[in-house]
């Protein structure tokens, strides 16, 4: 077992509890030097009692929790105490377990004692803390069905069927001198492909895995008065933004985080853009432009109801080479503006104010980012999954053409498909570098 570690395990601030939590060695006899109750801790039983400080005042009543390795979250002993909940309190039981020889936990140290006691894979490790942060359920969902396992569900087989790979092709090594051997260049290929097909099955989810972990940067541009914030408003389904009829209402760029389908998306409405004599609303236009350059997204908004101008025409210049969608908004009065001259582009026709056009709208949207939100995969990759599983495509792919092409030796073949191997090994953690622990790690609480 590792050094003893303590965290405050739930967030700051005044609640009904507030837990601490300890893993490694010794932690039952720490605690119990400052925990007044029964004599006898048994595993997994709630204990009611007194806790003190170093001095042996009281400090709060509370009720510990030991759970005796290895079945703990960690895999090592661990205690959790559970005190009122007031910084203050947690603060100073803090400052008793570390005075006792505690260390205070590193983010995610939990977590990753979990991990290297073999607890959870790597991928499993990595969805705790996605669990946490999940945005939308469709996050949520992701996140508990990757730490239930689901990834490794495709993962862990694949491997296996590349090991055999490898020991039959160990075989034909060893005994190089028959004549038949033990597997043909046929029977690889064939093999190769069954498992280059998960893998790209696998793949097509990396865009919607990210969008879902990361969101999606959505902004809403265009010359005054067109109705961006009637349009933010309608996405928002909140009369968040000002809108008037005045042209250069929005001064200031105004973001909030919509769930498209799952999706985070940061919705940005933007200062009408137009030559301006006035200093705060340049300075407002100079942020539409930066959000412009920011956005994975943009929604170019023009009012489909009367003449387009010089301004449309300015702004259309900024946007037109970057992935972006073309609104004609105010459709219920009409449509008299040319829509051929934005060819090339998707055009969705709305209107902000009724909602017309909105569920086309958002339907394009996921539609520009390659999202596939409707497929209901099991499980979406992460960007570190895809860079994991390219590689063990690539060198797989590149083994199979080599097949198709010429004679190649089990020595060599054995090489390619130990590598696509040690790829996949590292999704769930089977080879670990310690700097990749590190990052994955890094991004936790503390606590967890
Ligand atoms: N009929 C109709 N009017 C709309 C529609 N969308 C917006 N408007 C009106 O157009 C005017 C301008 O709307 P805003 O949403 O403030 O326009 P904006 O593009 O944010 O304007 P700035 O912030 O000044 O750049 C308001 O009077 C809205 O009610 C629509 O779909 N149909
Ligand atoms: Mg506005």
């Amino acid at each position: 077992m590792r050094d003893p570690i303590v965290a405050i395990a739930t967030p700051y601030g005044r609640s009904a509890i507030g837990v601490i939590r300890l893993s490694g060695k010794n932690v039952l006899n720490i605690a119990k030097k400052f925990f007044k109750g029964k004599s006898t801790i048994k595993p997994r039983y709630a204990h009611y009692g007194i806790f003190t400080d170093q001095k042996g005042n009281t400090l709060d009543e509370v009720v510990l929790v030991y759970y005796k390795a290895p079945n703990s979250y960690t895999g090592e002993d661990m205690i959790e105490i559970s005190f009122h909940g007031n910084p203050l309190i947690l603060k100073k039981a803090l400052e008793v377990f570390i005075s006792a020889g505690c260390r205070l936990a590193e983010p995610g140290e939990f977590t990753k004692r979990a991990f290297l006691n073999g607890k959870m894979d790597l991928t499993q490790a990595e969805a705790v803390a996605e669990l946490i942060s999940a945005q939308t359920e469709l996050a949520r969902q992701t996140a508990i069905k990757q730490l239930q396992g689901e990834l490794s569900a495709y993962i862990k087989p694949l491997r296996e069927n590349l090991l055999e790979l490898c020991t039959l092709l160990e075989a034909d090594i060893e005994f190089s001198e028959e004549d038949i051997p033990s597997i043909s260049s046929s029977e690889i290929i064939n093999r190769l492909e069954e498992i280059l097909k998960t893998l790209r099955e696998l793949l097509k989810t990396a865009k919607t895995g990210k969008l879902i972990r990361e969101g999606l940067k959505l902004a809403i541009v265009g010359k005054p008065n067109v109705g961006k914030s009637s349009l933010f408003n309608a996405l928002l389904k909140e009369e968040r933004s000002i809108v008037t009829d005045l042209e250069g209402t929005t001064r200031d760029y105004i973001e909030e985080t919509v769930n498209l389908r799952g999706i985070p998306v940061i919705l940005t409405d933007t200062a009408g853009i137009r030559k301006s004599s006035d200093p705060v609303e340049r300075l407002g236009v100079e942020r539409s432009k930066r959000k412009i350059q920011d956005a994975h997204v943009i929604l170019f908004v023009v009012d489909g109801s009367s003449t387009l101008t010089e301004e449309d025409f300015t702004v259309y210049e900024e946007v037109r080479n970057k992935n972006c969608i073309v609104v004609v908004n105010k459709c219920d009065l009409g449509i008299c503006i040319p829509l051929e001259i934005f060819d090339g582009h998707s055009i969705i026709k709305v209107s902000a104010v009724k909602g017309y056009g909105l569920k086309n709208l958002e339907e394009e949207i996921l539609k520009k980012v390659g999202a596939l939100v409707e497929e209901s995969s099991s499980i979406y990759i992460s960007v570190r999954h895809e860079e994991l599983l390219k590689k063990s495509k690539g060198i797989l792919e590149e083994l199979k053409d080599r097949l198709k092409k010429e004679e190649v030796s089990p020595e060599i073949a054995m090489l390619y498909v130990r590598e696509a191997f040690d790829y996949l090994g590292e999704i769930i953690g089977a080879v670990a570098v310690e700097d990749i622990l590190e990052k994955i790690f890094s991004k936790f609480c503390i606590g967890k």
